[in-house]
């Protein structure tokens, strides 16, 4: 099977509206066709940036998404509204959000459901902690985190998402996983969900993320199992983000 790559900017909690246009702008106009160029920027420069990447191939998610459809949730953005203004695609259950927000896997497995009901292709995040992964847990929790999405969407669901392996002790601290660790746990997921349907397994792209660089990014998406990856910092810096999904050709 062959699988696109895909290459994903998580901007989190940062940017600006000028920023946004800059990063937009630089990216629609050099990103590689062979390559799935994805942004996530904050909910309120979505729509700025949809205008922005009007008839590019580069596609648009975000970050983030309710539960609900509607209604009287404060503060919540719901998945028909990020289709509204030109998503495809919406990370569901960084770790981020997971340690943070106190999304439990079974919020988790409800966003991934939302995201799907409502048009969106989720981005399901998975990946260890450090006290887990220094107990030698990394592959039964990423186990765990899927079955709970599989338990309640069923293993067809696969067919249109995504899963980004994020090792939560390389997120944003310098430390990556060597190309080996990773590919050892992107092959974990991948058998994992052919133990249910053979063909969506190897259909499915995988994403790694956690501190994806320029220079590391080639021989990360080198591995057989790696499909993309899901960019934070260095997705703030044009050159450095476009460099990235060069790497990904
Ligand atoms: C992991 C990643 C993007 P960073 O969270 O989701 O961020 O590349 O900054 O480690």
């Amino acid at each position: 099977t062959s699988r696109r790559p895909l290459v994903a900017g998580n901007w989190k909690m940062n940017g600006s509206a000028a920023l946004a246009a800059s990063l937009s702008q630089a990216v629609r106009a050099a990103a590689p066709a062979q390559v799935e160029v994805l942004l996530c920027p904050p909910f309120p420069y979505l729509a700025q940036v949809q205008a922005a990447l009007v008839g590019s191939g580069v596609q648009l998610g975000a970050q983030d998404l309710a539960v609900a459809q509607d209604g009287a949730f404060t503060g919540e953005v719901s998945g028909a509204m990020l289709r509204d203004v030109g998503c495809g695609y919406v990370l569901v259950g960084h770790s981020e959000r997971r340690t943070l927000y106190g999304e439990t896997d079974a919020v988790v497995a409800e966003k991934f459901a939302a995201a799907q009901a409502q048009g969106l292709r989720p981005i399901l995040c998975v990946g260890e902690t450090l006290d887990e992964h220094e107990a030698g847990e990394a592959e039964a929790v990423v186990r765990r985190q899927l079955d709970a999405v599989l338990n309640k969407v069923g293993i067809a669901a696969f067919a249109d998402a995504v899963v980004a392996y994020e090792p939560v002790w390389a997120i944003g601290t310098g430390l990556t996983a060597t190309p080996a660790q990773a590919q050892t746990l992107h092959a974990v997921i991948r058998a994992h969900l052919a133990d249910q349907d053979a063909s969506v397994a190897a259909a499915v792209r995988l994403l790694y993320g956690g501190s994806v660089k320029a220079d590391n990014a080639a021989s990360l998406l080198a591995e057989k199992d790696i499909d993309g990856g899901l960019i934070g910092g260095a997705s703030l810096d044009a050159d450095s983000f476009l460099a990235i999904c060069q790497a990904a050709k």
